[in-house]
């Protein structure tokens, strides 16, 4: 039984407030989780509240959040049983009210859900993944690792987001990472050879002035060669269009000096998979541009994973509509996006039941919570994007992995390239 539950302000990894709460259980199990944040959020996200108190953290605090929890989402859940999740949730969002979490804020809502997993775990003496999974979890996921960034994450460098790497021939978590980190290593030698900077973006991957989007595609295509693997085979490519950003009616990409619509954007996207090992695409048009993913889209889908992130914003309808449209074949899992962990876990089976891929996603802001790794394993996910493989804040989640796959032993299974959907 939820005994108290209690918040306060945290910082996250750009140094801007985040909401962390405390729950208390009877026999004294207790436990902690923390929120997190976009930058390049989507229109139909669960809202975040922020105080808007400009003189601080220029309006980015989070103490009406707090307060909320301490005030009101506490109060509502005390008494109840923190095994019962769906419970917990239920009372977060009736005190809510709202269909948007606008009235005391997804984040205030989630940070009390995640913490009452989490003590609900400690109290049944299981690992998180154990307590939030069946039996059936076992499956660690592929990552997609950031090694360079563009748009909201980079001053717009680039226009695309995120340009990663896919560790497919790797045989467990483990060796996907070693990989992982040999690749980017390799990306850091070509840069520093010449003359680019290594310096890093909000996930840690890098920020070079490159000339243009495709630029940033041969960078990686080389880095994983110096890095002595076979591009496609050992190390795959996956790119976050993330085309919300950089969209006004049509298409402008400024690094490229080319205004596309919807047609012009996927065709530029089709030539580059005839030439390059590209696995998956994210978020390649306008999360509001149904009408283009429907027509234009539909050409992806056929040949290589398309995850909707903006675009379904962890949301059951918006995920529906979607598999009604044939509009993507995967969704990318954002907790905050939605605001509570079961309807978090419903949008996951919803998509496993519709044929989805899953990719289960940190935010450009994090904190050291490792959550969403064990929400991978518990789901069976077979994916996660974390970032880069820098910063301890995306390093808390990887970490957490590689306990996780020693924890199952020969029970683990590393999907490879059949996590990915296509
Ligand atoms: C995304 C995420 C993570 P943000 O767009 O997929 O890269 O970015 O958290 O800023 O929305
Ligand atoms: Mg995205």
């Amino acid at each position: 039984m939820i005994e108290s539950v209690h918040a306060r302000e945290i910082l996250d990894s750009r140094g801007r407030p985040t909401v962390e709460v405390e729950v208390a259980v009877s026999g004294g199990a207790h436990a902690a989780a923390s929120v997190p944040a976009g930058a390049s959020r989507g229109r139909h996200e669960a809202v975040e509240l922020r105080d808007g108190d400009a003189a601080r953290y220029r309006g980015l605090g989070v103490r009406r959040a707090v307060a909320n929890v301490n005030e009101i989402l506490g109060p509502a859940v005390v008494g109840l049983d923190a095994q019962d999740q769906a419970a917990v949730d239920a009372a977060l969002i009736a005190a809510d009210g709202s269909a948007d979490k606008s009235n005391l804020g997804a984040n205030a809502l989630l940070g009390v859900s995640l913490a009452s997993a989490r003590a609900a775990a400690v109290a049944a003496g299981v690992p998180l993944w154990r307590h939030l999974g069946s039996a059936a979890a076992r499956v660690l996921p592929v990552p997609m690792v950031n090694l360079v960034s563009g748009g909201l994450h980079a001053g717009r460098q680039v226009d695309f987001q995120d340009f990663l790497i896919v560790p497919v021939g790797a045989s467990t978590f483990a060796e996907a990472m070693a990989m992982a980190a040999n690749v980017r290593e390799s990306a850091a030698d070509l840069l520093a050879e010449r003359g680019l900077s290594v310096l890093k973006a909000d996930e840690g991957g890098f920020a070079p002035a490159l000339e243009s989007n495709r630029a940033a595609v041969e960078l990686v295509v080389a880095s994983i060669e110096r890095a002595g693997y076979e591009p496609g085979e050992d190390v795959a490519l996956a790119i976050d269009v993330a085309a919300s950003h950089f969209f006004d009616g049509r298409y402008r990409l400024e690094a490229e000096n080319l205004t596309l619509d919807a047609a012009g954007l996927v065709q530029l996207l089709d030539d580059w998979l005839a030439g390059y090992p590209i696995v998956s695409l994210e978020d390649v048009l306008d999360e509001d541009d149904w009408a283009g993913w429907a027509s234009e889209g539909s050409r992806l889908t056929s040949k290589v994973q398309v995850i909707g992130d903006d675009l379904f914003a962890t949301d059951l309808a918006r995920l529906e509509r979607g598999a009604a449209d044939g509009v993507a074949n995967s969704i990318l899992v954002k907790m905050n996006q939605v605001g509570t962990l079961s309807e978090t876990l419903a949008v996951v089976s919803a998509a496993q039941r519709l044929g989805y891929g899953t990719v289960v996603s940190a935010r450009s802001g994090e904190t050291e919570d490792p959550f969403i790794a064990d929400l991978a394993v518990a789901v069976n996910a077979g994916q996660i994007k974390i970032g880069s493989l820098a910063q301890s804040e995306r390093l808390a989640k990887y970490n957490q992995l590689l306990r996780i796959e020693e924890a199952l032993g020969d029970d683990a299974v590393y999907p490879g390239r059949d996590a990915l959907r296509r």
